[in-house]
């Protein structure tokens, strides 16, 4: 499971302060730690207070790599906002672009930037395309794997690595009115989705969407990550400082015969993901 750590987002209002007053030890002190619990990807996302989203952008990234090594995951709609991080950014370890729509009514031609963008990154970008076009996110499993379906043919058709894309889904709060039938159809386009290329994309959640404006943040994205593993979920956005998430992760790949069982298969989970 590849975990990307949700923290570095401007929608904190610790991460926001920092933004605004320059701040950069919050920023480096976030890195470390989610590192440390087993972040194998940092999300940076400048979210949508700072006037100025690409200098924000490379003001993150710059100050992250001063202390930390661990391969960044550049969140922005906006293609400039991704362009600006990409000239900063180290990719040596890996970057992943994050996140494209198939196309947009405003910009027909987004995808194409963003595969533009990640070729140009060299052969360690990856990319997070949404299951998401110009009609908006579809509700339904059907639309969502044809989305899914176009991305990876659009891909192919560009040279682009299929295994490169990591296809998402998009998770949507369960408490939204009629948004509860959301996870099932999510499950269900993920077991279409790992069989359009061989092998499979990877597929990747914002897994904190799920359990926005819940009381039970924490139970409501472990149950569906396992849930979401075992239809072929090979990443996720999350909350790494969570513990119990973290301890799912590893007891759903050992359930699934991807990590050796031993009595300390938490320990050996965590020694060798850290
Ligand atoms: N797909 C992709 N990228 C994404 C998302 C996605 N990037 C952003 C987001 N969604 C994933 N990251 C988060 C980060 C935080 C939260 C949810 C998703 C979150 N934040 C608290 C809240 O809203 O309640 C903020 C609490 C606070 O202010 O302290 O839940 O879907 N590709």
């Amino acid at each position: 499971m590849i975990l990307i750590a949700e923290r570095i987002n401007g929608m904190f209002t610790d991460v926001k302060r920092a933004i605004a007053e320059k701040d950069k030890k919050v920023i480096q002190e976030l890195a470390n730690r989610q590192t440390q619990a087993g972040a194998a990807c940092l999300d940076v996302n400048v979210g949508t207070a700072a006037a100025d989203q690409e200098g924000t952008m490379q003001w993150l990234i710059e100050s992250i790599q001063e202390t930390c090594s661990t391969p960044l995951c550049l969140d922005s709609q906006k293609p400039d906002v991704i362009a600006a991080g990409l000239k900063v950014v180290n990719t040596d370890n890996g970057v992943l672009l994050n996140s494209t729509p198939l196309n947009k009514k405003s910009d027909e031609d987004v995808f194409d930037k963003y595969i533009e963008m990640a070729e140009h990154a060299g052969p360690k970008a990856n990319l997070i395309a949404l299951t998401m076009d110009k009609n908006g996110v579809p509700q339904d499993t059907d639309n969502r794997v044809a989305i899914a379906a176009e991305i990876v043919s659009k891909a192919i058709e560009k040279g682009f690595d299929p295994q490169r894309l990591f296809i998402d889904p998009i998770v949507l709060p369960v408490k939204v009115p009629n948004a509860q039938v959301q996870p099932c159809n999510i499950l269900a386009a993920m077991e279409q989705i790992q069989y359009l290329a061989d092998p499979a994309p990877h597929m990747t959640v914002g897994l904190s969407n799920l359990s926005q404006g819940t009381s039970e943040r924490s139970l409501i994205n472990r149950v569906f990550l396992a849930m979401a593993m075992s239809r072929g979920l090979d990443s996720a956005i999350a909350d790494v400082f969570d513990t119990d998430l973290v301890n799912v992760v590893a007891t759903t790949e050992m359930l699934m015969n991807k990590q050796i069982y031993s009595d300390s298969f938490l320990k050996v989970y965590a020694s060798t993901n850290r």
